[in-house]
């Protein structure tokens, strides 16, 4: 590359910054306005170790944002169209956001830290000046704010035994999304079963900024018994999973999709008495035919690094959907992707093509997950 995206104030650094630069990081994006690790120069091995070992990624950029105060909850309520009255204290949920036509504008992980106090841990999307907004706009006695709060995600089937081997065996016992506030050896953090794989494993949500090589560097020693590794959200196995990534699947600017497109729709509980943004109009868009659902694909050929989606999925040179991801599994052996087609054409198998760098490519049709 002729050209790099320098260090300075615009984009903000993680806590794990140094230990991952330590570590080999090669890549970086940027999410959340802040750089976020995207490589470590060995795709195979960080690969294989998310899927037959546990790697520690810094996900710092899935930044929190706070809700504190009397009406926490209902500010809460009125920014996701998901009921979650039944929430428990050290209980997670996914809850979609949408704004007021009904589209995706985030998908956070919620943790109920008390009946008064919520986190949001956002994709990237600017959900902080969003509530607070709302917030302002409606009156509400609420704070809302972005602690200082970076996780760092331990993935793969031996994250269990790493994580035990720091915490004790009670985290074995933790369901999934639930989380419980400890420290280790004084670092405050939550720590929390989830994480962006299909693969199992934790994320720990460092409560002090100050003392993030520290943390890092107790979990790889932690982990060097079971050849722990430093990666990063992956791309392959998240399209193999099926995982959405708002920012690739869907973003208001360049992808806009609704939640019943995304495989979202029994999140929206269009029988909550309450009012929540965007409830109106996704009563409308229920009552009518969804255009378009989220899909595998099956692509003719080797992938081609670096093409940017999304790419327009062709039938007879009409555009009928799009291509948001495409990667080659290495588990399957052959080139997938994830998008969004036409519903009146998600049963046809034939005719189906993407253009790839000057190539026309044939596309099949896959249910998700290619992989569980
Ligand atoms: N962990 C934390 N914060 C995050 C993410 C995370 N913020 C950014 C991004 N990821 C938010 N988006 C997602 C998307 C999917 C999931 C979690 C966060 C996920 N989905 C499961 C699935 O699709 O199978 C389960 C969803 C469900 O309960 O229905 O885990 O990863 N801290």
């Amino acid at each position: 590359m002729p050209f790099s995206i320098h260090i300075g104030p615009n984009i903000r650094t993680s806590p794990y910054f140094e230990a991952t630069v330590a570590d080999g990081v090669r890549s970086f994006s940027v999410y959340n306005h802040m750089y976020i690790p995207g490589s470590y120069g060995d795709p195979d091995g960080e690969y294989d170790r998310l899927i037959n070992g546990v790697a520690q990624w810094d996900v710092a950029a899935q930044r929190q944002i706070e809700l504190r105060g009397p009406d926490a909850e209902t500010l809460m309520r009125f920014l996701t169209p998901r009921e979650i009255a039944g929430t428990r204290v050290g209980q997670g949920r996914y809850v979609p956001i949408c704004d007021a036509d009904g589209m995706l504008i985030n998908d956070p992980v919620m943790l109920k830290l008390a009946e008064d106090r919520f986190w949001l841990s956002i994709a990237d999307s600017d959900v902080e000046l969003w509530a607070k907004g709302l917030a302002l706009a409606k009156g509400l006695d609420v704070a809302v704010f972005e602690p200082d709060v970076s996780p760092m995600a331990v993935q793969g089937p031996l994250a269990e035994d790493v994580v035990a081997s720091l915490f004790g065996g009670w985290v074995r016992d933790l369901k999934y999304f639930w989380f419980r506030e400890t420290d280790l050896e004084g670092i405050p953090l939550v720590l929390a079963r989830s994480g962006w794989s299909k693969q199992g494993g934790f994320e720990l949500y460092l409560q002090d900024g100050s003392r993030g090589v520290e943390l890092w560097e107790r979990v790889k020693a932690a982990g060097t018994p079971f050849h722990i590794g430093p990666g990063a959200p992956n791309d392959v196995e998240r399209v193999e999973s099926g995982l959405l990534s708002y920012g690739a699947d869907a973003r208001r600017q360049t992808v806009p999709a609704n939640p019943f497109e995304l495989g979202l729709g029994k999140l929206v509980d269009l029988d909550r008495p309450d009012e929540f943004v965007g409830k109106a109009a996704l009563k409308r868009i229920a009552a009518s035919e969804i255009a378009r659902r989220l899909t595998g694909f099956f692509v003719d050929g080797a992938p081609v690094p670096g093409i940017p989606a999304p790419l327009p999925v062709l039938m007879a040179d009409r555009q009928v959907g799009t291509i948001t991801e495409m990667i080659f599994s290495p588990r399957l052996e052959r080139t997938i992707a994830l998008g969004l087609i036409a519903t009146e054409i998600a049963e046809i198998e034939t005719g189906l093509t993407v253009e790839v760098a000057g190539e026309t490519r044939r596309l099949g049709l896959s249910a998700l997950p290619f992989l569980r």
